[in-house]
């Protein structure tokens, strides 16, 4: 049903992931502000409400990937395992939707089909896919990074006679894989992920593998109760030094250069980190890692060797060590087990980089020289249209409507990775080109968010009311992010959902800031204190409400 007149409210969130539950909370009931929220999914819980394949798992220690706004919220908490899965991630965000009683002010099953800014009004007009329309002065957009699935690129997949499941669309129900001939399409994080676990079950899975990639331990383990009570009693340094961290997270070991030191003592750091799980090999061992070809060289060849070790089959285990391509320019994965998996009976591993995928046929899958794999049922872990398609999606037009497909057709322009030019009080919380992807995402949005709303407050307490960058700093911001990308490895990465380029067309832009999130801040607090420098505030006719 279409409602006739529009509802009218101080700001749209959208989403009711991490972003969307924080942002509600904040502008809701510290603001005061009339506020609603939407969310295309069934309830809260963002990433983790869809990410519920097997094996989905948080890759952050989950006492630094959580809230840190409420000390109480922090302090109550009680996380089972050092990297928790899915579930217990998303029974954390639904107690925060209770403890903050912010599930009434959303809709959910709800998606934003379009939003149009209205100069003449100073609004933002949304229309939702239940045919509403909703007026706001502000919006913000908690739409996420790793929201919308890459579309299968494969031709016949509609006829395939078996289940089709997709990692990030994962259904509901249970889902069992005993007996079943499984095909899966992915090595990445989710891919690695679900592998491991379906591995255990399944009648026979097949991994068809294009490019390998550079998985190391996780290092899980079920909570120890002392090394819980010594962080919550010192919680407030150790999100103080997270948020001081490139990545955010209060890891302080790292040594400048792996050139610097002598093999033995470089293999002595290597060792300790794979052992002690986490992104420590990748961010805690040597800094010129991402910048220093010659130092990648070591961690590649480090880690192609220890995955050598643990595959048994010497074919198999040539194909699983990655070559060509530098180690973390990829989003590294986190695994458990995830080459023993390789050992058991019931798994195989099919290049198709040699020989691509060429067509879903209803039995299976058929390779580009006629080889046919028989499957019942098939798991698309092909990855997502990162951090630029969530926002793409939904439609957006700013002013004169200019359409934002068409302001980012060569990559996306934005100042801070949070707002772009043209699109007035729309803020991209965790937008592309801030370094939110390679952060600590619950701070990475505690800090966009807390960002957004200081900006509010600012516009308030000057009788302003619209907020947009200066199209000469978004150019800046731009040429920066660029700037910085081209001294690390990641432009080297063959496909990347860092670099854009594991979407066919997609512009080949670096989607993240690589400053590192205190540089970043840096900036932020720099603009603000400045005045909000970049940045122009204006009145429109209409009164802040
Ligand atoms: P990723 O990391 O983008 O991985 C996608 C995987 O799917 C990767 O192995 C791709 O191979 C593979 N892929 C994609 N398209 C094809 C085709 N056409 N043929 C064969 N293989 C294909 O996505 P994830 O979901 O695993 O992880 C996303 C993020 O979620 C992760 O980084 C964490 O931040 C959480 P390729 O490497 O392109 O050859």
């Amino acid at each position: 049903m279409v409602s006739p007149e529009p509802s009218t409210h101080d700001a749209i969130v959208i989403g009711a992931g991490f972003a969307g539950l924080y942002a509600v909370h904040v502008l809701r009931d510290q603001r005061d502000l009339r506020v609603i929220g939407f969310d295309a999914a069934g309830d809260v819980g963002g990433t983790w409400y869809w990410n519920r394949y097997p094996g989905a798992r948080v890759d952050i220690e989950s006492v630094h990937y959580s809230y840190s706004f409420d000390d109480e919220l922090q302090q109550e908490w009680h996380w089972t395992e050092r990297f928790p899965a899915q579930a217990e991630i998303l029974s954390y965000l639904e107690h925060v939707a209770d403890r903050y009683d912010l599930r009434r002010s959303f809709r959910f099953n709800t998606r934003i089909t379009s939003l149009a800014w209205d100069d003449a009004e100073a609004l933002w007009t949304a229309t939702t896919s239940t045919g509403q329309t909703h007026r706001a002065r502000f919006v913000v957009s908690g739409a996420g990074t790793l929201s919308v699935p890459k579309k299968p690129e494969f031709p016949g997949v509609e006829d395939f006679a078996g289940e089709v499941l997709m990692t990030g669309n994962w259904p509901h129900h249970e889902v069992s894989f005993a007996g079943k001939r499984v095909g899966i399409i992915g090595v990445g994080s989710s891919g690695i992920q679900a592998i491991s676990e379906i591995a255990k079950t399944a009648g026979h899975l097949t991994v068809l593998q294009r490019t390998p990639n550079y998985a190391t331990p996780i290092g899980n383990y079920p909570t120890r109760p002392e090394e819980e009570a010594a962080e919550k009693a010192n919680y407030r340094a150790i999100r103080d030094a997270s948020r001081n961290h490139f990545l955010g997270v209060p890891y302080s070991e790292v040594q400048p250069s792996a050139l610097a030191v002598s093999p033995e003592e470089r293999r002595r750091v290597f060792d300790d980190r794979w052992n002690r799980g986490g992104f420590r090999l990748f961010i805690d061992s040597f800094g010129d890692i991402l910048f220093d070809k010659a130092a990648n060289d070591t961690i590649a060849s480090y880690i192609r060797e220890r995955i050598r070790e643990r595959v048994q089959d010497p074919a198999k285990a040539e194909l699983l060590a990655p070559e060509g391509y530098p180690y973390g320019t990829k989003r590294p994965p986190l695994e458990t087990d995830y080459y023993e998996a390789y050992n058991r009976p019931n798994v195989d591993l099919v290049d198709v980089k040699a020989n691509p995928i060429a067509a879903v046929t209803p039995t299976g899958v058929r390779l580009a020289d006629g080889t046919e794999h028989d499957f019942d049922m098939l798991i698309l872990a092909t990855g997502f249209d990162a951090c630029t398609g969530p926002l793409l999606a939904m439609n957006i037009t700013g002013r004169g409507g200019l359409r934002l497909a068409d302001h980012w057709a060569d990559g996306p322009q934005t100042y801070l990775g949070l707002m772009a030019a043209g699109f007035p009080n729309l803020f991209m919380i965790t937008g592309p080109q801030s370094p939110s992807v390679l952060y600590n995402m619950p701070l990475a949005i505690e800090d966009h968010v807390d960002f957004t709303v200081a900006a509010l407050d600012h516009l308030r307490e000057n009788g302003l009311d619209v907020i947009e960058p200066d199209p000469e700093a978004e150019r800046a911001w731009v040429a920066h992010t660029n700037e910085l990308a081209e001294a690390t490895l990641l432009p080297d990465s063959p496909t990347s959902w860092y670099m854009g380029n594991n979407i066919p067309g997609k512009p080949r832009r670096v989607l993240v800031y690589l400053g590192g999130a205190p540089a970043y801040r840096a900036k932020c607090d720099e603009v603000v204190a400045a005045g909000y420098a970049g940045f122009t505030l204006s009145s429109a006719s209409r009164v802040f409400a």
